[in-house]
């Protein structure tokens, strides 16, 4: 199905699910208001969630790579036997997976590496810096959403495989997101793959909120720099000042809860839509979930997918999980 806004009678403009189009307007003339966090990265975004993975209270990057460090030999076992596939969805520039990469490289595992990310310009960029540094190394890169991908992995990459989901990215999903994307995977899985999730843990509060409240602003930029890709791709005249950014934890739902508040009543036009957006002093645009979890609700998941819980890798304070899982 597809959206249609009648701006007046002769002037009718559809839109395809799964398109920025599509999705902001379905997000702006909903109540309460929403944008998706997936829109968050086109080349700027993603350069600038580089920065954030770097800040000293945004945690759960420094986590991952010691979890991975540590365990990089017994993943590499895990790999052994045969020709594997490495399936990194959400690569990014893959920063943390390169720790795996040049272990399995180092070590002659004959392997394909294959990186998954919504930005074209991320994939392209990490293709080009694989093959400089890892010049045996086959990559077959896909830059797409998660959900085409996996159907492109199904039909595209048989044999053995390790599906890589880091970095607490599940944790952007809804509860149903989550479940039926987990449960695509497993249609994709043999008995000899696996897939490795990285969990983001629940922990003291005050970390997990400072995580998203970070002192520079850079994750305030990370949200209203969508604010920004509306007015450029889609004709928008947000006042990117007039925008205030807020992110709540729930320590019970474990959901972290962000948001781009409008500090006073204001119309925003767009473009592509020919109409403007009506906002009231102080409402809300919801931007993005990042749930953490308790091992308990990690080990229901699995269950309620039909996985089964290999093992949980962690890191030295506990603040992360590396699950793997078979089906
Ligand atoms: C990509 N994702 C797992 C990050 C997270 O922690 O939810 C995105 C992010 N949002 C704000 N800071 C980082």
């Amino acid at each position: 199905y597809s959206i249609q806004t009648t701006v007046d009678n002769e002037n009718i403009v559809a839109f395809q699910p799964g398109t920025l189009a599509y999705d902001v307007l379905a997000g702006l003339i909903k109540y309460p208001k929403t944008l998706s966090s997936k829109y968050f990265y086109d080349a700027k975004g993603s350069k600038i969630f580089e920065q954030i993975m770097q800040l000293p209270e945004y945690y759960p990057t420094r986590c991952e790579a010691q979890i991975l460090e540590t365990h990089k030999q017994a993943l590499l076992e895990m790999c052994r036997k045969d020709y594997y596939h490495l399936v990194d969805l959400g690569a990014g520039d893959a920063a943390k997976t390169r720790i795996l990469i040049d272990h399995f490289y180092k070590n002659n595992l004959r392997f394909e590496y294959i990186p998954v990310d919504i930005s074209p310009s991320a994939v392209q960029e990490l293709t080009e810096n694989l093959h400089q540094a890892y010049p045996l190394l086959p990559v077959r890169s896909v830059a797409t959403d998660y959900f085409t991908a996996l159907q492109w992995i199904h039909s595209q990459v048989p044999g053995r495989k390790l599906v890589l989901f880091l970095g607490s990215n599940i944790g952007n999903f809804t509860t149903e997101e989550c479940k039926q994307f987990l449960s695509t995977i497993w249609q994709l899985l043999d008995e000899d793959d696996r897939l490795l999730t990285g969990f983001d843990l629940k922990k003291n509060a005050n970390v997990i909120r400072n995580a998203y409240n970070d002192s520079s602003g850079i994750t305030a930029e990370f949200n209203r720099n969508l604010l920004q890709r509306i007015n450029i791709e889609l004709g928008g005249n947000f006042n990117l000042d007039a925008f205030e950014f807020y992110a709540s934890y729930d320590p019970v739902s474990g959901f972290v809860k962000s948001y781009m508040i409008s500090t006073k009543a204001q119309q925003v036009y767009i473009e592509a839509f020919k109409r403007s957006f009506a906002f009231e002093a102080w409402e809300t645009i919801h931007m993005e979930n990042s749930r953490k979890f308790g091992i308990r609700e990690i080990e229901e998941l699995a269950l309620a997918c039909r996985y089964e819980v290999e093992t949980h890798l962690f890191d030295n304070q506990q603040y992360f999980t590396d699950s793997i899982w078979k089906v």
